[in-house]
């Protein structure tokens, strides 16, 4: 009997495993009981009953069992970190503290699922980033900013929705080894605001113990003006003693009935939400205020670095939006206290396309820091289109940034290890919401769990996870591994090549960000952000026009100041380019600008077709589910081909070389 009743993403266990493997499926043994080994029992005791059909059952004598979890002193596993032994007739797991055996579980679950023959021997992994996140956009009223997969699973009509559906959660991101969780928008509005009183303490208490089984730490977004929304106080002045006093009694209260509640997120100073700025108090002074209540709990401040002011006049050429988070925290280095987080967006923008990585990462040099992506494809498609984007995640975190240390990248300043810091780790804004599948896109999944393993062991390729999620997900068939495959790695580059070209980002409908509109952008009034005009497109970043190339370490400054250096899939982020430029290809600008929008849109047919010849192969609602969004994606992508190419020919009155039709 088959214990699976609805969907459950890469979870389902129903693949077909090597018979072999059969003989581990029996009793199991763990030398703790607690709430994490049952929840990793229990895992086992799903996946066996569903793989082989066998149930198992828990024993308290070692000698029985074919899979032992074990607590040992084992200082190398460090606190998350596993030793795997597979044996001819029997599994070991080994770890330090029972959230290693429960990664260790999900590891081998994922290895008889996906290892045709497993090898004999030792296996040790132990997660890199000290916090691996997910960060929900749910409001309470139900919806989800930016969410393209129905509604939310964790509020509806301002309650919190507790429900089998809430485990299956937590078994998912354990599954892959997210260790936290926002469950509400960086954007607190009203209702959002009481999530640190006693109208929802209850059930934020009962949330925690779920995801404590998981190993989940529960982090909720904060409203920065809370005393006064709630407090009736009339001022949020971090340095003012009414405030201070009103945090400590509130957020004392909230730890007093959630004990080891874990922390907050705060957006401040963005977007119009409020912050320090209103009282000429620095973010450290808003952070350090929060970070000092709650510091005698264990608990961390995460404080974003998205902060600009989105009705500056950039019409100079030194006004640039992409400078503001360096010029924000880069002053402030230093003075943030030691359980507070600067969590930055992958790019100095928004989540574009393609975006150069931010000089926050080698800029700060005495702060924890945290990276954040974008799962939900705000603007990669909106989970209608295919995009799988960890080999952007790959580039990201593997970005020299030359701080000067041997351990200069991405990964490593994120990890702790450049400077020595004690927190750090990487957040994604999550696809997720109550649509069946979880992703709205059945393919949107790999994104979520591509982000767990990739969080947890920055050495997997993109093209390892993917494969592993497919197996997961579709099983085992050879030819359907290749065709998904196939549709999943050039995706991204796919989607760039058919919406905006060259780094330049945007041009998308503004409020929903969605379908092509080139001088599409919230905050044009001070022209086309874009600097098109009949001779050429882009932005001039270098010490001669904004100076935003000046903020990087001085070997990428170099670089990027360079129009011949720059890497040209930034080109026109970094510099304003005549269309009759030659590319390194030998193309001029223009041209190239038509032919990847043309071969973008070939590249989709292609996909469409790979997803055709598999669907004997596929349970028919997910074919079927797919096949309507490929069709949306293919008819879309042509869209954005003709809308670009007929702009910039229009713009610049050069013909394709090709004649083909544009306009
Ligand atoms: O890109 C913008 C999004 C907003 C979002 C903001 C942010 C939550 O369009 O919807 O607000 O980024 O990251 O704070």
């Amino acid at each position: 009997m088959r214990l699976v009743h609805h969907e459950q993403a890469w979870l389902n266990y129903n693949t077909v495993c090597n018979p072999n493997y059969k003989k581990y499926a029996t009793d199991v043994f763990c030398n703790q009981i607690d709430e994490i080994t049952r929840s990793a029992i229990s895992e086992l005791r799903a996946a066996f009953q569903n793989l082989f059909d066998k149930q198992i059952v828990a024993t308290e004598s070692s000698g029985q069992a074919a899979i032992k979890l074990l607590i040992v002193r084992n200082d190398q596993l460090g606190i998350e970190g596993f030793q795997l032994d597979i044996k001819e007739d029997e599994v070991v797991i080994e770890s330090q503290y029972s959230i290693g055996l429960l990664y260790g579980t999900f590891h081998l679950l994922r290895l008889l699922q996906t290892e045709k023959n497993i090898e004999l021997g030792s296996i040790v992994e132990i997660p890199s980033q000290p916090l691996r996140m997910v960060n929900h956009w749910d409001n309470l009223d139900g919806s989800i900013e930016r969410g393209y997969s129905g509604q939310s699973f964790f509020f509806e009509n301002n309650e919190i929705i507790i429900n089998e559906r809430t485990v299956d959660y937590a078994r998912l991101t354990a599954s892959v080894g997210i260790n936290g969780v926002v469950i509400n928008n960086v954007n607190v509005r009203k209702e959002a605001t009481q999530l640190i009183t006693d109208r929802y303490l209850d059930r934020l208490k009962e949330m925690k113990n779920i995801f404590s089984a998981y190993g989940i730490k529960l982090f909720i977004s904060l409203n920065f003006a809370a005393p006064m929304e709630i407090g009736m106080l009339e001022t949020a002045d971090p340095l003012d003693s009414s405030v201070i006093n009103w945090w400590r009694t509130q957020l004392d209260y909230v730890h007093g009935y959630i004990p080891g509640f874990d922390g907050f997120l705060i957006k401040a100073d963005s977007e119009g939400r409020p912050g320090p700025f209103t009282y000429n108090r620095t973010h450290a002074d808003g952070a350090n205020m929060l970070a000092d209540i709650i510091k005698p709990y264990g608990g961390i401040i995460i404080w974003r670095c998205f902060v600009y002011n989105c009705q500056q006049d950039w019409r100079d050429t030194v006004t640039d939006r992409a400078r503001a988070g360096y010029d924000n925290f880069v002053p402030l280095d230093g003075t943030l206290h030691s359980n507070v987080i600067l969590q930055i967006k992958n790019g100095p923008m928004d989540f574009q396309v393609r975006e150069p990585v931010s000089p926050l990462f080698g800029g700060l040099k005495a702060t924890n820091q945290m990276l954040e992506v974008q799962i939900a494809q705000e603007y990669t498609g909106q989970q209608r289109h295919v995009a799988y984007l960890l080999p952007m995640f790959k580039e990201i975190l593997d970005f020299r940034t030359h701080c000067d240390s041997a351990f200069d990248t991405v990964n490593d300043i994120v990890s702790g290890k450049t400077f020595d810091q004690p927190l750090g780790g990487i957040a994604a804004v999550i696809n997720t919401g109550n649509d069946e599948n979880w992703t709205g896109h059945d393919l949107a999944a790999v994104n979520w769990y591509g982000f767990g393993r990739l969080s947890s062991n920055p050495n997997l390729l993109a093209e390892q996870i993917a494969i592993e999620w497919i197996k997961l997900t579709y099983g085992n068939d050879e030819f359907v591994i290749q065709q998904i495959l196939s549709i999943l790695m050039p995706s991204w580059e796919t989607y760039e090549k058919y919406t905006s070209p060259l780094g330049i980002g945007w041009m998308v409908n503004p409020g929903h960000h969605y379908g092509p509109n080139v001088e599409g952008y919230e905050y044009s009034r001070w022209g086309t952000y874009h600097r098109a005009d009949q001779r050429g497109l882009g932005v001039d970043r270098t010490s001669k026009g904004t100076g935003y190339s000046t903020q990087y370490q001085s070997l990428n400054a170099l670089m990027y100041e360079s129009i011949d250096k720059c890497p040209e899939p930034l080109l026109l982020f970094f510099h304003y380019v005549e269309y009759t430029h030659h590319l390194k290809s030998g193309k001029s600008l223009i041209q190239h600008i038509y032919d990847t929008h043309f071969e973008g849109v070939e590249e989709v047919a292609s996909m469409l077709k790979r997803w055709r010849s598999i669907e004997d192969k596929i349970e028919r609602k997910i074919y079927d589910r797919v096949l309507e969004r490929l069709q949306h994606q293919y008819s879309h992508s042509t869209e954005w081909r003709d809308i670009i190419c007929s702009y910039f020919y229009r713009k610049s009155g050069i013909q394709d070389v090709h004649n083909r039709q544009i306009y």
